[in-house]
């Protein structure tokens, strides 16, 4: 059977099943194929299984959508951080970003730690995409970035890989992770430029994840670290990211 077939019986199955005999069940079969977000225990969980599954089957090699330079937004909302930007960050901003550093490490080939030039070094894509916010507001911007594939690839991202957990400056504690769709997906954009300019300090400058497919907090800012890993339980509470720690959905997919 080929590839596309056996995807449409999964969906199929996976759909079906919601119908006749619950979301519990839907979960359990989505189990067998792997389809399981971290973050599947609880009252929501089945919930989150099945958006996580039926997505993975039906959007994983799906862009996220460009739009035209007309409809770019005149003033993007930048939302603040809490707290504030910190000494770590005071300094490495008062050099003009020159000792900013990527480390790569996790279940690789090759850790890496990379300047931002390094990172430009890999290649720069440009995309016109939009942040949405789970609190309903949503803009839209050019962004222009270093794929996270083409970082993956300098590091040799090795086959047990399922996760990349990425990390921020500020707050030093936040985490987030995406499955592997997501990382070598082309829209997953470690940015450096919005607009033409510099990726400003309030849109998370110098270094953001954009990742597209999903609502704003998976974007994180002030982006210092990368870890690939097999198992995303290893970190936090275990539940893939901060996020569901407060009760938000590990996959935000849009
Ligand atoms: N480091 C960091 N990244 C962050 C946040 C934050 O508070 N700190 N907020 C997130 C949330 S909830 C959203 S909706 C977007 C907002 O992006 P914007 O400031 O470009 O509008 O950034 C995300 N990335
Ligand atoms: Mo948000």
């Amino acid at each position: 059977m080929n590839k596309f077939s056996r995807r449409k019986l999964i969906y199929g199955g996976v759909a079906a099943t919601v119908g006749v005999a619950g979301l519990d069940a839907a979960a359990r079969l989505a189990k067998r194929y792997g389809l399981v977000p971290p973050d599947d225990r609880g009252i929501y969980g089945p919930g989150e299984t099945l958006t996580y599954a039926c997505q993975r089957l039906l959007t994983a090699h799906v862009q996220a959508r460009d739009f035209p330079r007309g409809m770019i937004s005149k003033k993007p909302f930048a939302n603040a951080v809490f707290p504030a930007l910190g000494e770590d960050f005071n300094r490495l901003q008062a050099d003009g970003f020159k000792d900013w550093r990527l480390e790569v490490n996790g279940t690789v080939a090759h850790p890496l730690s990379l300047s931002l030039g390094d990172l430009k070094s890999l290649g720069l894509r440009n995309q016109i995409t939009e942040v949405a916010c789970e609190e309903g507001w949503s803009y839209i911007a050019e962004w222009i970035g270093t794929p996270l594939s083409a970082v993956l690839q300098e590091a040799g991202v090795l086959p047990q890989t399922r996760y990349i957990v990425y990390f921020s400056i500020q707050p030093k504690d936040w985490w987030d992770s995406m499955d592997m769709s997501d990382a070598m997906n082309p829209s997953t954009l470690l940015t450096m430029g919005m607009n033409d300019g510099d990726l400003p300090v309030a849109f998370g400058g110098p270094l953001r994840m954009r990742m597209p497919r999903q609502l704003g907090y998976k974007s994180v800012k002030y982006i210092t670290g990368i870890v690939a890993t097999d198992d995303v339980k290893k970190f936090g509470k275990g539940l893939g990211s901060v996020e569901p720690e407060f009760g938000y959905a590990w996959y935000a997919g849009i």
